[in-house]
This record gives C-alpha cells, structure tokens and sequence, in this order.
C-alpha cells in the first residue's frame, strides 16, 4: 500500500462506518482467510463488519473464527441484500472484477457505498475509490497483514486473525512453495504464529479432512488423465456421472489438477470438470515456469487468474472442449518445450 492509500483509507475508518466484506464465488482458503481476518480487525476498531459471500464455501474451511456469522446470497439472498444497501464501505477481497461474485454481481453494482479492493489476481477493474492490487504478493491474506501493518496495527492481530491470515497464506501458497513465497510471507507468517496461528492444527483441518468417496474421485481422476508428451502437459477429465458415482461434495476436487504437474516434465496441467446444472466445464489450469495460463485461459476459455494458476469454462460438449484445447497446443509448442 503507498501513503496516498494509506491516508485515504485512514480518513475513510476515521469514524465508525457500516462494512461489507465480500470474498469471490467458491471461495477458497485466501478468500474466506483475507475476509474474516479483515472483519475481525475492523469490528475490532469499532465498526460494523460483515462478511457477505456470493455462495457457500467448503466444509474444511467452516472451522475458521467467524466462519459461521458469514452470510451467503444463495442462501441470505435478503439480509445480503439489504446489507449491502444500508453498507458505507464495501470490501471486495481477493477479486478485483465484479464478474467474480456470479449473481451478486448486480447489487454491488447497485450499491452506493464506497468500494476498497485488496487483490492480487492480474488486471483489476475501475471500480474501488482504493485499490490495493499487487499480482506479486503470494496471498490476499498477506495484503491484509500488510494492510494492518501500513495502518499501524499489528498490535490487533489476535490468535483468531492470525489463524485466518495463516491459512489464506498457506493454501494460496501451496503449503509455501509457489514462487510468489518470499523471505518476507516467511517473516510475516513467523509472527503470526508468534501471535497464536496454530500451523499444525490448521493444517490438519484444511488437508486432512478426505473422505473415502473423495479418494476414490481422486483415483478416478487419475485413471482419467492423460499425457501430452510432445507438449509437457498433463489434462483431467470428470464427468457429471464420475462425479455422482464417488458421491461428489464441493470442494471434493480442489487440487487434482496439480498431481499432473508433479510428473517429471510435466509443465501444463489441465482439469476439466462437468457441471451438468450449470450446462458447462469447469476448467482449471496450472503451469510451472514462465508459460502463461492467465492469457491461456483469458484467450481461449473465458477465464483468467495468475500465471501460474487460472481458471476457465467451456459450454461445449467434453469431445469438443477436450478436442479444440489440443488444437490449441501446437500454437503453444515453443513455451511449453523450451
Ligand atoms: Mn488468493
């Protein structure tokens, strides 16, 4: 955050305002990690927080401090609503383009309050009076430390917002060993543990929570991969029907996509997922090195994200989906060998 931001931010929390926290749609560790952390500290400043979410998130994240005073707008359609009308500041965090929240895209753009962003996915949108965009910090979670850090307040990081930050951080890491970790997600991690983040027990709670079912997805997904050697790369397939058969819960297939990029070689990983109801595949990409699959995912399937990490959707049928990406591969062939 620079000083401009810094002072802006300071005269905007200067007296006790109304604040709506908003994550993005299928929130993950660092989206439910960077928001309860920040509502945390600013109810702790003396205003009215809330987190509001788009849709539910994953039964492994439900332990976090205040993960059960969130509010959902499938499910809280009304109370997010009127929130979100009567709210002064609205937070989006770890998004920056309302085309992230889904169907609560509408009411943030109806909302008269003032938007503060703090994200760290590439090419935010103009919509925040403060944005707070860094594509090189690891986590949403380390910009919120770094957000109460520049306020002045480490002193408020308490165990439950040190256990929050914590997980955000490890989860939008990879447990610390993407490239965005630095010496100072290090540091900062060290003082949150310091302050009461307990690093195995989250741990535990956030990776060792399969269920049989899951597994058994898992070995289908793995059956199902194929290997592109010519390309390095690796792709997944489940259908709507593996799914149904391996008694399919959300966030059952969160991180199969990264076991074809532990194959030697291997720098293009790829998984696409049927979702019947919403008529489409689910596509997730990941890469190691300098081969984007921001731009992959933004030029061909709709998506975009990181680097290194990015997400996408396809409304065609699996045989096409599966047979317009290998058409694409050859365009590709140079990055993806050298
Ligand atoms: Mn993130």
């Amino acid at each position: 955050m620079n000083f401009e931001q810094v002072t802006a931010l300071k005269k905007l929390l200067s007296s006790s305002k109304r604040i709506a926290i908003v994550p993005h749609k299928n929130p993950d560790g660092d989206a439910i990690g960077s928001t309860l952390a920040l509502s945390h500290y600013l109810s702790k400043k003396g205003h009215e927080t809330q987190v509001l979410a788009p849709n539910d998130f994953p039964k492994f994240l439900k332990w976090m401090p205040g993960a059960t005073e969130i509010l959902n707008f499938e499910r809280h359609n009304t109370e997010v609503k009127k929130f979100i009308e009567n709210a002064d500041l609205i937070f989006t965090l770890d998004f920056n383009d309302f085309g992230r929240v889904g169907q609560m895209a509408e009411c943030l753009e109806n909302a008269s309050a003032q938007f503060i962003m703090v994200d760290h996915h590439q090419q935010p949108s103009d919509y925040a009076v403060i944005t707070y965009s860094d594509v090189t910090i690891s986590s949403t979670c380390e910009m919120v430390y770094t957000l109460i850090d520049a306020m002045g307040d480490r002193d408020f990081i308490d165990s439950d917002i040190a256990n929050c930050l914590y997980t955000g951080i490890m989860t939008d890491t990879g447990s610390f060993k993407f490239k965005a970790t630095t010496s100072k997600t290090h540091r900062i991690v060290a003082e949150l543990m310091d302050k009461g983040a307990d690093n195995t027990a989250i741990h535990e709670k956030v990776y060792d929570t399969n269920s049989p079912s899951r597994l058994h997805l898992l070995g289908c997904a793995l059956k199902n991969m194929v290997i592109l050697e010519e390309f390095n790369t690796a792709y997944i397939t489940l259908t709507q029907e593996e799914l149904d058969r391996y008694d399919y819960e959300k966030g059952d297939t969160e991180g199969f996509v990264n076991y074809g990029l532990t194959l030697n070689n291997i720098r293009f990983a790829v998984i696409f997922i049927e979702n019947k109801d919403e008529g489409i595949f689910k596509i997730s990409f990941r890469s190691v090195g300098d081969f984007s699959v921001n731009e992959f995912a933004r030029n061909h399937f709709e998506g975009g994200g990181h680097t290194n990490a990015a997400g996408g959707k396809s409304e065609k049928s699996l045989q096409e989906t599966i047979d317009y990406f290998i058409s694409l591969l050859p365009n590709y062939k140079k990055e993806l060998t050298a």
